[in-house]
């Protein structure tokens, strides 16, 4: 129970990573801030974790590209609520897969207004909390994306080589006010996101992952774990992971099946 008493905002907990945090963190003990833009799915984690855990849920329904719903929601927090120490900045997406001249511009905006934006707008109303209480931590879902670019990957590259400078950025504007901020960077998670970049094409999702064994939710809900549960002095910058089959965003060693 290193999290006893604790509260964790998780953006796009509704499924993949966002999920296995708020599971991993609910089993520390942590109370849980959960949002995305799907209820449905939401509600029924919200009760999973009631049932299995002894911790305090407050789900709601927050699409991050939203500005006015993100500020509104979170300045009328109830009061309970509004001691945020850490905000897991997840929500986030890959749309389409294609040379610029041929990109598709509404999934460009989806993504840059999602995992940049999104990512933006969300810190920007929950960093006063932290700021206020002289501790906080934030931990951003970055990517190898953001390190590396690979062909056809440009538009969401770009927007998770700017959540790395977002997150030295945050590091920076907040040093004076005791606050951590973590880079996750992982490789190949077998989630939902593959089937949303490819448009709902499951067996071209699945193939991306053939071969090899990918990493999971819960692989790296295990690491945002780990870099929020390390002594109050000791801040992770960054986490790079990738399954063990993968060299680099474009080197994968696939057995044949
Ligand atoms: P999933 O597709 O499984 O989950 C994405 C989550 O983001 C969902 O809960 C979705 O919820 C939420 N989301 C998407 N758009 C919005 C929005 N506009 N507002 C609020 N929530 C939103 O993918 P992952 O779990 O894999 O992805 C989570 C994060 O990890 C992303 O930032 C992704 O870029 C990053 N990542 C993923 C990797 C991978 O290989 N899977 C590797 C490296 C990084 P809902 O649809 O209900 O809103
Ligand atoms: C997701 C990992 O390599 O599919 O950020 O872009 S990758």
């Amino acid at each position: 129970m290193r999290l006893k008493n604790k509260t964790v905002f998780i953006t796009g907990a509704s499924a993949g990573i966002g999920k296995a945090c708020a599971i991993a963190f609910a089993k520390e003990g942590a109370n849980l801030i959960l949002s995305a833009r799907r209820m449905d799915k939401l509600n029924e984690l919200t009760e999973d974790i009631k049932k299995k855990f002894e911790v305090k849920v407050f789900a709601f329904e927050l699409d991050v590209r939203n500005l006015y719903k993100v500020k509104q929601s979170i300045s009328s927090l109830p009061s309970e609520w509004n001691k945020i120490d850490i905000l897991i900045n997840n929500a986030g997406l890959a749309k389409g897969f294609s040379k610029i001249n041929d990109g598709n511009i509404e999934d460009w905006e989806e993504m840059i207004d999602t995992n940049l934006k999104g990512l933006l707008y969300v810190t920007r109303y929950v960093l006063p909390f932290m700021i206020k209480q002289n501790e906080g931590h934030v931990i951003n879902l970055g990517s190898i994306a953001g390190h590396q670019v690979y062909p056809y990957g440009n538009v969401y590259c770009a927007t998770k080589f700017a959540v790395n400078s977002l997150s030295e950025a945050i590091r920076m504007d907040t040093l004076e006010h005791n606050i951590r901020v973590t880079n996750i960077a992982p490789g190949l998670v077998e989630t939902e996101f593959s089937e949303v970049r490819f448009k709902g094409d499951k067996e071209r999702a699945k193939n991306v992952y053939k071969g090899i064994t990918p990493l999971d939710g819960d692989d790296i809900a295990d690491l945002v774990l780990f870099a929020a549960t390390r002594k109050s002095h000791v801040n992770i910058n960054e986490i790079i992971v990738t399954p063990t089959a993968q060299a680099s965003a474009t080197q994968v060693h696939r057995k044949d099946s």
